[in-house]
């Protein structure tokens, strides 16, 4: 198995209802270390570029608000199949569908609050965790 870094991320609905270190012990208990995290907001243009992929979608506007509608955690986690594995403690992007034990399954609100972001890839993990951090803010 590879040791990989993924890019995660705590939503505004979660930072909102005071959920941030419920969240962190969930993806520390789950083995991945967290290797850089960072208290933060989206701007409409970072919302718009990081949520690219979506923007013909007819969510994408109402996303990129609530994107901003609060503070935000970034964060680069590393472990065994980083990726995989969060996107496993993560669960489903719509709560109702997550499974017992994710956090989205546990603190989602609903299909865009959803409270957590996690790369779907290696590749766009690379890209996400340069989109908001530099190397030297990275400590394994
Ligand atoms: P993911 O976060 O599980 O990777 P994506 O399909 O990449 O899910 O969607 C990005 C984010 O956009 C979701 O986490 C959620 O906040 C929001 N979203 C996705 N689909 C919908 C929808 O149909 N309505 C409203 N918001 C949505
Ligand atoms: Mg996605």
């Amino acid at each position: 198995m590879a040791v990989e870094r993924t890019f995660s991320m705590i939503k505004p609905d979660a930072t909102e209802r005071n959920l941030v270190g419920a969240i962190t012990t969930m993806i520390e208990d789950s083995g991945l270390r967290i290797i850089a995290s960072r208290r933060t907001r989206m701007t409409q243009e970072k919302a718009a570029e990081f949520y690219g992929v979506h923007s013909e979608r007819p969510f994408f506007q109402s996303l990129c608000d609530f994107m901003c509608s609060g503070p935000i955690i970034v964060q680069v986690l590393e472990g065994e199949n980083a990726v995989k594995k969060n996107r496993e403690i993560m669960g489903a992007t719509n709560p109702e569908d997550a499974e017992e034990g994710t956090i989205r399954k546990k603190h989602a609100v609903s299909l865009e609050k959803n409270s957590v972001h996690g790369s779907d890839s290696l590749e766009n993990a690379a890209i996400e965790i340069e989109h908001f951090f530099s190397e030297n803010e990275i400590h394994p």
